[in-house]
């Protein structure tokens, strides 16, 4: 089977032949459907995140069970899944608490393995590491069982992938994380696959003025046909703060930041209401510092948090996300600019770093 393997940060992905091990207890082979190409990947690839090498990135994608190792009860051979990229051992503090993206119950074992610590993919010989234990880039894989979501068979392929991961936390972030209420006012910071979904979680919360923040015109467009009622450029506006406070008075009560920088971690918390509450979504590389007032924060009541993949629990939410959009009440057709061939994919991350797609998907055989 083919994947697209990166051997050294900042190196392009080379499209190689591959040999795939069977899939051990608990454990299940997956055919690659189709995968999304997400700014995480990219972070992977450039070195933001140290990752072990060499990898296959790709994290957010469906595909179709192809065979089950012993034990696997909760998937079949022939099943439609999404990719988890959150491990959940159901045993752990946090699982326990149903906050599964927290689960600490598999943190023993190496990041880009199998549980057991080997690789399933090799090139020559050489043994490969999965992004996220999944590596989606890839025809084939095998990951843990507890990594695949069940989903009907009628949801096409590319947009049950977007539900993976942008779909999940932008929209996660708004409705399982922030739990906004209706007729709150929302800010929403980058206009990418992520803040797109945070946009339209917001308009299936019942939220009032909705806010979109970009640096690029086409997003922020795009921002609107998703449901934002306002739109502010960061790059050419000023005062970003200000005009948030024209629109709404007061300031907005969520803001969602799906980039996560220090400018923009500045501009959720200083866009906010009294009362309002700032929610980092967009994963930043790991050195980003970022500044608040606690003064304000004090005075103004205003708090900062940070929601992980939406706060979602796959298992729950992914069929959910699914239906909705069966029901035409999310739109995931507007999110796909574009579709690829594996071999495609190095033009794939070219398009996405230019600004010119909310999400290009590898679209497999
Ligand atoms: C990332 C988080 C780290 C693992 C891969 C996916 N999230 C979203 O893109
Ligand atoms: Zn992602």
């Amino acid at each position: 089977m083919k994947a697209a393997v990166l051997f050294k940060p900042n190196e392009p992905l080379q499209v190689l032949d591959c040999e795939l091990d069977p899939p051990k207890a608990l454990e299940v082979r997956v055919k690659m459907k189709a995968a999304g190409v997400c700014q995480s990947d990219w972070h992977v690839m450039n070195g933001d995140w140290p990752s072990p090498m060499p990898i296959v990135p790709g994290h957010e994608a469906a595909g179709e069970i192809l065979e089950c190792g012993a034990g696997v009860t909760t998937v079949k051979p022939g099943d439609h899944v999404i990719f988890s990229f959150r491990p959940h051992c159901g045993r752990c503090r946090y699982c326990s608490q149903g906050r599964t993206v927290l689960c600490i119950g598999r943190s023993g074992s190496p990041p880009g393995a199998l549980y057991d610590g080997t690789l399933r993919i090799k090139h020559k010989g050489q043994g490969i590491n999965q992004m996220a234990r999944i590596g989606t880039f890839a025809e084939e894989v095998v990951v843990p069982e507890e990594m695949v979501v069940p989903i009907r068979k009628d949801m096409p392929w590319a947009q049950a992938a977007l539900v993976g991961c942008c779909v999940a936390t932008g929209v996660g972030a708004v409705t399982r994380h922030a739990k906004i209420e209706a007729g709150s006012t929302v800010l929403v910071i980058g206009c990418g696959g992520v803040g797109l979904n945070a946009i339209q979680g917001a308009v299936l919360s019942g939220a009032g003025k909705i806010v979109a923040a970009d640096i690029l015109d086409n997003k922020l467009e795009m921002a609107r046909t998703f449901g934002a009622t306002h739109t502010i450029n960061t790059a050419t506006d000023n005062d970003p703060v200000k005009k948030v406070k024209e629109i709404t008075g007061l300031g907005v009560d969520y803001s969602f930041d799906a980039v996560s920088n220090d400018r923009t971690q500045a501009l959720a918390f200083d866009a906010l209401a009294p009362g309002g509450h700032a929610v980092a979504v967009g994963i930043s590389a790991a050195t980003v510092r970022a500044s608040y007032s606690p003064f304000m924060m004090v005075f103004a009541e205003k708090t900062v948090s940070g929601t992980f993949y939406g706060s979602v629990r796959p298992d729950l939410d992914f069929p959910v996300l699914v239906d909705h959009y069966m029901n035409k009440r999310l739109n995931i057709d507007g999110l796909i600019s574009r579709t690829y061939k594996l071999s495609e994919i190095n033009d794939g991350f070219k398009r996405m770093m230019a600004g010119e797609v909310a999400r290009g998907v590898v679209v497999f055989d």
